[in-house]
């Protein structure tokens, strides 16, 4: 049986939504949050970097959200979510399992850290916090989405799914970054198609699954 270490608010709620897409049989085990937002010390039991998603399998202990949605497709997909090795789709999906969190997401975890630092100082330096906070995210935060933006918005002009015309696990790992960006960076919102895709997965009756399973799910600014 599989059980997905589901910390809350996080990467791990893609995994919940891979395995309703495939009906696969699972368990949960929940962690909350410390107040400093990181995974609580329990997860470093289950894989030294104690960061989620994290599921074991049996005696296998897998981590990175990427790795764990091509482990499933691979083994439970029945052929299911991943385009056929060799077709221009597999080299689509393989890009943006990639891209999602190796190109996207660090620019929203700078998008947050840069958000939150003036919280973090004290008082007096909060003013000095929030102008470099707003000097990081003009000069070089809000270029580096525009340009994202405009790049995959221009992908999904020319594809319905981000594989391809099937929706896949490319889909579920674009999501987590997409969502953060609507959070952290709302001009995404304005790019017809991502703000589509997003419309679009959020009907999809097995994510609407994931979330009963998984629990409240809202992204930091
Ligand atoms: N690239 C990794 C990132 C894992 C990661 O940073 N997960 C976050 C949750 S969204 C986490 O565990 N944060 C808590 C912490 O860093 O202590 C993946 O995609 O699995």
């Amino acid at each position: 049986m599989i059980t997905v270490h589901h910390l809350e608010n996080s990467r791990s709620q893609r995994i919940l939504w891979m395995l309703e897409e495939l009906e696969v049989p699972y368990d949960i085990k929940r962690y909350e949050r410390e107040p400093t937002m990181q995974a609580p010390a329990a997860l470093r039991a289950v894989h030294p970097l104690g960061k989620s998603p994290v599921i074991t399998d049996g005696e296998r202990t897998l981590a990175e959200s990427g790795a764990i949605l091509e482990y499933l497709a691979d083994t439970y997909g029945k052929g299911r979510l991943k385009p056929a090795p060799g077709t221009p789709e597999r080299i689509h999906y393989s890009y943006f399992l990639h891209y999602a969190e190796g190109s996207l997401m660090p620019l929203l975890l700078l998008r947050l850290i840069f958000n939150r630092m003036p919280d973090r100082l004290p008082f007096l330096l909060k003013p000095v916090g929030r102008a470099i906070s707003a000097g990081a995210n003009k000069t070089l935060l809000d270029p580096q989405f525009a340009n994202h933006f405009a790049f995959i918005e221009g992908e999904l002009a020319k594809r319905e799914w981000f594989a391809g015309a099937e929706f896949s696990a490319a889909d579920i790992q674009m999501s987590f970054p997409l969502e953060a960006a609507a959070a952290r960076a709302p001009v995404v919102r304005q790019m017809p198609r991502i703000s589509a895709f997003l419309d679009r997965i959020h009907l999809r009756p097995a994510y609407k699954r994931a979330l009963e399973k998984g629990g409240p799910f809202e992204l930091m600014k």
